[in-house]
């Protein structure tokens, strides 16, 4: 019997598709997964035909975190565990030169739900949740739970979801600021599709700079983000992108930012 692979991997239209597949489980990540999932998101910052990477899961869970059942990671302590595992994943995400989606399709618990705060963009199923479960177990959040989760809705909701560990649906986690839309389990996948090309037909390089802006921006004073905006606006004013945009506004067409080659 051949081994499932656990990610799945699909280009459409200039959408890399980085499915986890352990669906028994959830999705829990073990090392294979985390160092797959990594790997594959470097293939894609490389391919010059992937616009846009979303990262969803298979079955009826998004990803249940650490496979507790897995104790391959244990020949190393926690901090090294985390050290080669999950933060490259949550660092290779968000340092990429391209949108990445976290398409929740289910529960995102543990570091499962830092996956899901990652993308730049979070669509969520109406049957998606998030539980920031890591006291259950009495741990700490890892894996940039705890940089993105109160810079979303704050220290004190931050503390209190990570305190008793409740499970945030998905009307609550529109309302909260942790996903950007939510669409009906039977069309998830469709409208996750559309809305990724929407997003791949824009301008790529303008896009990969205002991720770099922005990131710069979360943890600098007003001073130096107004500099970094006037540095990274030169290379985009200096790209094709920018030339082809305003000649569109002027002949009244549509920009067309998608170059073969
Ligand atoms: C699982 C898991 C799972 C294995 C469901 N493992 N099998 C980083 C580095 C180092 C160390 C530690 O941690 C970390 C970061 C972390 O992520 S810590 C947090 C680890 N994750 C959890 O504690 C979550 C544990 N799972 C749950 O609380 C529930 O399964 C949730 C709330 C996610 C979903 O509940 P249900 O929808 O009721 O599903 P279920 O519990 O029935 O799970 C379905 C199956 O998946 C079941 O297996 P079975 O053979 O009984 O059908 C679970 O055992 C399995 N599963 N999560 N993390």
């Amino acid at each position: 019997m051949t081994a499932q692979p656990v990610i799945l991997a699909q280009t459409r239209a200039g959408v890399r598709t980085l499915t986890l597949n352990r669906p028994d489980r959830l999705n829990a990540a073990n090392d294979a997964l985390l160092l797959t999932l990594t790997e594959e998101l470097r293939l894609a910052d490389a391919d010059p035909a992937v616009r846009v990477v979303v990262i969803t899961g298979a079955g009826r869970g998004f990803c249940a975190g650490q496979d507790l059942g897995d104790v391959s990671g244990r020949d190393m302590t926690f901090t090294e565990h985390l050290r080669a595992t999950y933060n490259p994943l949550i660092r290779a995400i968000r340092g990429l030169s391209k949108p990445v989606i976290t398409a929740v399709n289910g529960v995102a618990a543990g570091a499962g739900a830092s996956l899901a705060l990652s993308g730049d963009i979070r669509l969520w199923a109406g049957s998606a949740s998030l539980i920031e479960v890591f006291s259950n177990i009495a741990l700490v959040p890892d894996s940039g739970s705890t940089w993105f989760l109160p810079r979303l809705v704050g220290y004190h909701r931050a503390f209190e979801l990570m305190a008793l560990a409740g499970r945030v649906g998905a009307q609550d986690g529109l309302r909260l600021g942790l996903c950007e839309h939510v669409y009906p389990d039977e069309r998830f996948a469709d409208e996750v599709q559309a809305y990724a090309e929407r997003l791949a037909a824009r301008p790529a390089n303008a896009l990969k700079l205002t991720k770099q802006a922005l990131n710069f921006a979360l943890t600098t004073t007003l001073d130096q983000a107004l500099d970094r905006e006037a540095e990274l606006q030169q290379l985009a004013g200096d790209h094709w992108e920018h030339e082809e945009g305003v000649r569109a506004f002027k002949e009244k067409r549509a920009p067309e930012f998608v170059r073969e080659g």
